[in-house]
Order: C-alpha cells, then sequence, then structure tokens
C-alpha cells in the first residue's frame, strides 16, 4: 500500500516535472538548501465532468490508497467544483481534484469535450497509469484556441490531459523558509514569474492558509497540425497554520484556489 503510493506520487513528479522545467530547478535550489527532502503540501488535478473521466473516476485512485474525502469548493465564474482528499498519514499529500461543470458551458464547448472524453475508454481510466498519461485525443490548434476563448480551463485540459498540474511545497516542513513571502523572494532572484492575481501572497493566517505559486512555464505542445508554446504547469508553496484545536488546517481556501488557477493564464 506505502509502495504505490510512493510510487504514483514519484511517477506523477516525474510527468510533471519533465514539462515544468522551473519546478524542477526551484526543486533542486530548495533542496539544496535545505539540505533534506522536499515535502509536498498537495498536489492538483483537472478533469471535465462528463463520464468516464469526473472528479470521482480520478479520485477512486486515491481512495484505493487510503484517502478520504475532504472539503468542496466551488467557482462560480469558472464553473468549476472542486474537492479535496486527505491521508492519515502526515507524509502524503493532499490531492485537491477539480472538474469542469460543462453543462454551463456554451453548445460549441460542450460538442467539443464531448468528442475528446469519447476518445477516452473507462479500462484506461482505471488503469494506474491514468493520472499521468496525458492526452488521450486528437486536438487540433484552432480548437485550442476556440476554448482559450471561452475556458482556459478547458483549453489547459484539452492540450494536457491527464497530470498533475501542480506539485506544492509545504513550507511547514522548510527549515531556512519561514514565511511564503520568504519564498516568493528567492523565486523573484532566480528569475521565476510569480503569480501575482489576487496579490503575491494569497490567504492569511486567518484563513489558516498562505499560498503562493509561480506562473506556469511555456513548452511546445504538439498539436495534430503544429507544435505550439503554450503554459503547461506550476509550481506551489503553502504554509499551514494550526486550528483552535492544535492540528493544521487540513483544508483549501476557494478564495485563493480561485487565483491560483490563474497559474495556467498566458502571461503575455
Ligand atoms: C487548482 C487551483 C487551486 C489550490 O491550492 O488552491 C489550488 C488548479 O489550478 O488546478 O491548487
Ligand atoms: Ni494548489
Amino acid at each position: 500500500m506505502h509502495t504505490d503510493r510512493n510510487t504514483l506520487f514519484e511517477k506523477l513528479w516525474h510527468n510533471y516535472q519533465g514539462v515544468t522545467p522551473s519546478a524542477a530547478q526551484i526543486h533542486r535550489i530548495l533542496g539544496a538548501e535545505e539540505g533534506h527532502t522536499i515535502i509536498n503540501d498537495h498536489i492538483a488535478l483537472r478533469t471535465f465532468n462528463l463520464a468516464p473521466v469526473g472528479l470521482d473516476a480520478l479520485a477512486e485512485h486515491f481512495l484505493a490508497l487510503g484517502y478520504r474525502e475532504g472539503g468542496e469548493y466551488h467557482f462560480k465564474g469558472k464553473k468549476l467544483y472542486a474537492r479535496h482528499y486527505e491521508h492519515d498519514d502526515p507524509d502524503a499529500p493532499r490531492v485537491f481534484i477539480s472538474e469542469l461543470l460543462t453543462e454551463q458551458c456554451s453548445a460549441a464547448l460542450q460538442q467539443t469535450v464531448q468528442k475528446l472524453v469519447a476518445e477516452v475508454k473507462p479500462e484506461q481510466v482505471k488503469a494506474d497509469n491514468f493520472l499521468y498519461s496525458g492526452r488521450h485525443w486528437d486536438l487540433d490548434y484552432t480548437t485550442y484556441l476556440n476554448l482559450l476563448e471561452e475556458s482556459e480551463y478547458a483549453a489547459w485540459l484539452a492540450a494536457w490531459g491527464y497530470r498533475a498540474n501542480h506539485f506544492t511545497v509545504s513550507v511547514n516542513h522548510l527549515q531556512n523558509y519561514k514565511t511564503v513571502a520568504e519564498i516568493n523572494q528567492l523565486l523573484k532572484d532566480n528569475g521565476f514569474t510569480v503569480n501575482a492575481s489576487g496579490g503575491e501572497v494569497k490567504g492569511s493566517p486567518e484563513d489558516l492558509l498562505e499560498q503562493s505559486s509561480t506562473m506556469a512555464d511555456r513548452v511546445p505542445v504538439q498539436f495534430s497540425d503544429r507544435t505550439m508554446a503554450i503554459p503547461s504547469c506550476f509550481y506551489e508553496f503553502a504554509l499551514r497554520y494550526p486550528k483552535p484545536d492544535g492540528s493544521l488546517y487540513n483544508g483549501f481556501v476557494a478564495a485563493s484556489a480561485d487565483k491560483i488557477f490563474e497559474s495556467t493564464h498566458a502571461g503575455m
């Protein structure tokens, strides 16, 4: 059971850092400064709310590893619903899974997305490698741009498919950095762009969670008709505060998450 979980997160990390060179660099910088393993606070996954790839189908992989359902979150403007999953093992990263509420989108978007999802077989979703299996459908660049006009989330997911959208460093586990602001300074000193949407530090001690993130790297994607560089994945940093009972807050903060989603928006 334990080995399975570590293997899953290792494979997710390997796949993620392959398209997120900045995360690999920052991880190296932090690891060298800290001199110990970097602990992940959480990872995040994205999907469409259509069978066979809905949020629950992704969550199955984590429930099978002993995770349980945590809080749920609503993002009205972005037409997203999300849930988090947590584990008794304090070293197990939390998992944040969101899904696009496609029925709230335009008929054109629904038609496009239904065609993409129709390419995915239920057996593939159940397979051990699904969560880092990437795209299961053909996508041309014009279709990507059309999705992008209506929903950046839909366009990102159509282009990248199934993979960790980000990993998140647990600032609580760092020794040389005590605040998210200090991490942001390190990022900027090393030439990385911090997501400034809603402020560079999202959340407050009162929210029991402070977060920041890089802006996603831009890396080439092979569309069916051409190769274009588009935003891939980003790296996040989270500092959790204790609840009145002394245990660390395990949830997420919808107002902050709403801005973190924007880390995959095109910078220019
Ligand atoms: C998830 C954004 C929310 C957080 O930590 O609040 C999030 C995403 O971009 O898919 O990860
Ligand atoms: Ni996150």
